[in-house]
């Protein structure tokens, strides 16, 4: 199709330049015809909901052709291409992310005001698109802007849940989890791809047989489902390369069981059939156990065996054989969620292509990359040996042939040590019988990834310690990033437009780099004055979203003091209440004079508890207790005021994070693998409270500790302080605060003790009380330095200026190069 060289192709390009316009009138047009033909509304008569439909349809037009565009040349060059797989995105919402990449914005603003709508109401219509639940999945959105953005040739691969993460109600102060079916106004982002779908087997028997006197495996299931495509496209930032994260949706298959209609009930077998739809039905909400659940598994399977054979049948169209496979295709895994990848490619090769051991093994050992994204050593997930032997048989049989082989080669290299053979193993022995995937990655990827540094050194001496000892040029790190696009450009156009001004020039938003440039006016009068006000409008905004959601009246004069993310323990949350209620009771005890002296605040806190995890349900009613009563404490007034904004997600993170004065990020040290919200509140010009964990450590190095209030236990003291346990010396104000909890000050007495318990009696694993007299040290250095505005202001542009080290195109660029090995390959125009 492409032999005709300079021909086709680039006379398609000529024609296809033109093919839609960006003038107001032709928007207007295509708006309109949508609203006429997609929607089905009259053009004389359609709401702002319509109204937003018909638009996101004429911007999905202008992505489709760009990524037709940008898939002509990249079928015609045929570069290695990036798979990138992962079980969770959080893309958030679509709409002004892409007509601010597209660099259609404005046009579209003024094409809409004419028609009498305005940009940002309709932009407000759109619900957030969450199939994922935390750092991870929006790590992975963040990352697939980057790579569109940078032109890599890349493909995202993950699932279509109809479920996303649930939604957050709060009753009473307590957490309840409501279905968040997303899917339920439509959704003008996607394609369906009817044509494109891939039949996935589950179940059954391995059985031999003989082709031209070899013996092969085959596998005969039990359960068939199809894979459909949706594509989602994502549009890069100053180029016309647009490529396509491909979800997943399992639907029945007709190429099974046609037995059981012939024989059986029909309305059963029907009935029976939908049933396939479950796979891909729901999110699991929990992000940190992935443990052995047969419907996850299933999950897993189900999106790694449909993206592998898109990948191969890419590979094929143009491909004869498949010597030059590594040299085309590189296969990222986003945690070990899509691991068994790992066998799927092993398995087609062996029993489908008939390669060979050999020569499969050798493909699998250049073309897989794994990046884990925790530091918890009961996290790697574990896959009981009869779950996996009864649902995938043949891929049990595969694991056990790799693992032979490893351990074989394992003990030519370090002899009989059986201890270490056996950590090592992917196969856990014992009671129940494992597999181990975190094992399974490292062995069969070239490239073994943490996400900051001090992530990778716990890898290197803690959790995958052998394995470094074996491989230490397979294991590497890259710091985690976020898009500026999306966390300055949409979420705080102001900033956008100051920071565009003071540097001269908007190429900061396809080159971090340049924000240092602030610092050269980090004492400028003027650029104070306008830092200010941007922040004041952010605060604006904030503060009416808080009474919209919570009736509550804020200062604006208040520092806005913001701890969002996913409610864990070891993030301690606890600790920031446990800070809030001594303020309170500091400023209780204190006279009318000494209050003057408090600096006011507003203590935001938000965030999703794991609807199985007690612990962080209890943290969550403890906020609402100690919110209500003093909120409703009149002798308090505007000194100290709690508010919880439910369910999170990445619209809200985007209206809370500009106008947060101060961010808290507490975790244990040597908890936090990276963290990313701290870079967006970074970028945004908030203030940092944190302890010395993740990629914080080297935010340090990037802004400088004045410009951060940092505290608490440092990753190689943590060990010493746990070890102390209960003879830990624990400051009198924390064991007050913990008192007033459990004496029932703030109610529900009963439901708090074994709160209590845990940090006071038992063992605090996470350290609060050895930590807490450092945590009230720092926030009472922010609150002094809060007042002198100048000196706040000056902080916060520095933090802006040195956040270039933590935008994803830096992180991105660095996995090209240095693991997945990838260019660039660019629309020329
Ligand atoms: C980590 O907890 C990290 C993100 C992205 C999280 C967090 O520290 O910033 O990954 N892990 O790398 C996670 O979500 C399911 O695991």
């Amino acid at each position: 199709e492409f032999g005709e060289g300079k021909g086709k192709a680039e006379r398609i390009f000529g024609f296809m330049d033109v093919f839609l316009e960006n003038d107001p009138l032709s928007l207007q047009k295509d708006i309109l015809d949508h609203v006429e033909f997609t929607v089905a509304k009259s053009r004389f008569n359609f709401d702002d909901f319509e109204a937003y439909q018909a638009l996101a349809h004429s911007v999905r037009d202008r992505l489709i052709e760009r990524w037709h565009d940008t898939q002509i040349i990249f079928s015609k060059k045929d570069p290695k291409r990036l798979y990138f797989l992962s079980l969770e995105f959080l893309m958030g919402r679509s709409l002004s992310n892409s007509v601010i990449n597209l660099g259609v914005r404005d046009q579209f603003a003024d094409a809409l005001s004419q028609l009498g709508f305005e940009f940002e109401v309709l932009a407000e219509q759109e619900g957030d698109a969450c199939l994922g639940n935390g750092g991870l999945a929006r790590l992975s959105a963040c990352q697939m802007d980057s790579l569109a953005t940078l032109d890599y040739p890349a493909i995202g691969y993950g699932l279509r849940y109809q479920y996303g993460l649930f939604r957050q109600i709060i009753l009473d102060g307590f957490q309840h989890e409501q279905p968040d079916y997303w899917l339920n106004f439509g959704n003008p982002w996607e394609i369906e791809r009817v044509h494109i779908t891939y039949p996935v087997k589950f179940y059954g028997t391995v059985t031999d047989e003989v082709l031209n006197q070899e013996k092969y495996k085959v596998w005969v299931p039990g359960e068939m489902v199809e894979a459909v495509a949706y594509d989602n496209p994502i549009p890069g930032y100053g180029t016309r390369n647009t490529i396509v994260l491909r979800l997943w949706a399992a639907k029945p298959s007709d190429q099974h069981n046609m037995e059981a209609y012939n024989t059986g009930d029909y309305v059963d077998a029907v009935v029976n059939r939908q049933k396939a739809e479950s796979i891909s039905s729901i999110l699991y909400p929990d992000d940190r156990s992935y443990q052995g659940k047969e419907l996850q598994l299933k999950q897993q399977y189900f999106f790694v065996s449909a993206s592998v054979q898109d990948i191969i049948r890419r590979f094929k169209d143009s491909h004869k054989n498949f010597d030059e496979f590594p040299e085309k295709v590189a296969l990222q895994l986003n945690d070990t969620h899509p691991s068994l990848a790992i066998v799927e490619v092993m398995r087609v090769l062996l029993d489908e292509e008939h390669l060979g051991w050999n020569k499969a093994w050798d493909i699998i050992c250049k073309i897989f990359s794994f990046t884990t994204h925790t530091v918890s050593p009961e996290a790697p997930v574990k896959i009981p040996v009869d779950l996996l032997g009864s649902l995938l048989p043949r891929h049990l049989q595969i694991i056990y042939d790799i693992n032979f082989h490893f351990v074989e080669k394992l003990k030519k290299m370090i002899g009989l040590d059986y201890d270490r053979l056996t950590r090592m193993s992917i196969v856990e022995e014992g009671a129940v019988k494992n597999i181990r995937m975190a094992n399974l990655s490292i062995i069969c990827s070239h490239t073994v990834n943490g996400v900051s540094r001090l992530h990778s050194e716990l890898l290197k001496t803690k959790l995958f310690k052998d394995f470094y000892e074996l491989w230490p040029h397979k294991f590497q790190y890259k710091t985690n990033g976020v898009t500026q696009r999306r966390w300055i450009v949409v979420s705080n156009p102001s900033l956008c437009a100051l920071i565009s001004k003071w540097l001269g020039t908007e190429a900061w938003i396809r080159d971090i780099d340049l924000l240092i440039g602030l610092k050269d006016h980090a004492d400028n009068a003027e650029l104070h004055q306008q830092w200010k006000m941007v922040k004041k409008v952010n605060k604006i905004r904030l503060a009416e979203y808080i009474e919209a959601m919570n009736g509550l009246k804020v200062s604006l004069d208040a520092m806005f003091d913001v701890h969002t993310k996913r409610v864990h323990e070891y993030k301690r949350q606890l600790l920031n209440i446990l800070g809030i209620i001594h303020r309170y009771d500091c400023i209780k005890s204190m006279n009318q004079n000494d209050r003057k002296k408090v600096v006011p605040r507003v203590c935001v806190m938000g965030g999703k508890a794991a609807p199985g995890y007690e612990m962080a349900k209890k943290i969550i009613k403890l906020f609402h207790v100690v919110a209500e009563k003093i909120n409703n404490d009149n002798d308090i007034g505007d000194l100290l005021k709690l508010v919880f904004i439910p369910d999170y997600n990445v619209s809200v993170a985007e209206l809370v994070i500009p106008g947060a004065d101060l961010s808290q990020h507490l975790s244990t040290a040597g908890h936090e693998a990276s963290g990313t919200s701290s870079m967006k509140f970074l970028m945004n010009g908030c203030l940092l409270l944190a302890t010395e964990d993740g990629s914080t450590i080297e935010m340090i190095e990037e802004i400088g500790q004045d410009n951060m209030f940092l505290f608490g236990a440092k990753v190689d003291e943590v060990p010493a302080l746990r070890e102390k346990g209960p003879a830990l010396k624990v400051p009198l104000q924390f064991l007050r605060v913990v008192r007033m909890i459990r004496e029932g000050h703030f109610g529900f007495k009963d439901y708090f003790q074994s709160l209590c318990d845990k940090i006071e009696c038992e063992n605090d694993y996470f350290l609060l009380g050895a930590d807490f007299a450092s945590y009230l040290e720092a926030q009472a250095a922010a609150d002094k330095a809060f007042v002198d505005e100048e000196r706040w202001t000056k902080m916060s542009i520095l933090s802006a200026a040195g956040s270039g080290k933590f935008s994803s195109d830096r992180t991105i660029q660095q996995y090209a190069e240095n693991t997945w090995g990838i260019q660039p390959c660019r629309c020329p125009f």
